[in-house]
C-alpha cells in the first residue's frame, strides 16, 4: 500500500470532498482517499501497480477541479 498526497484547488465544501473523493475511490487499487480542505489536498491511499498518479489526477480534473 501506498499513499500520495495531491493539490487541488477550488474545493470548498462537503460537496467538493464528496465529488473528489467519491472519484478517486472508483479508481480499482484506490483504497482510500481522504480530503483535507483547508490544506487544499487529497491523501489517497493506493495499491502500487493497480493504480497510479496520473490516473488519480485525472479523476480529480474530471470532476472539474484544477490541480495545483
Ligand atoms: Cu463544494
Amino acid at each position: 500500500m501506498k499513499e500520495t498526497t495531491i493539490k487541488v484547488q477550488g474545493m470548498t465544501c462537503q460537496h467538493c470532498v464528496k465529488a473528489v473523493s467519491g472519484a478517486l475511490i472508483k479508481l480499482p487499487g484506490v483504497k482510500d482517499a481522504q480530503v483535507n480542505l483547508e490544506k487544499g489536498e487529497v491523501t489517497v491511499s493506493y495499491h502500487d501497480g493497480l493504480v497510479n498518479v496520473q490516473a488519480m489526477k485525472d479523476a480529480i480534473e474530471g470532476q472539474g477541479y484544477d490541480l495545483g
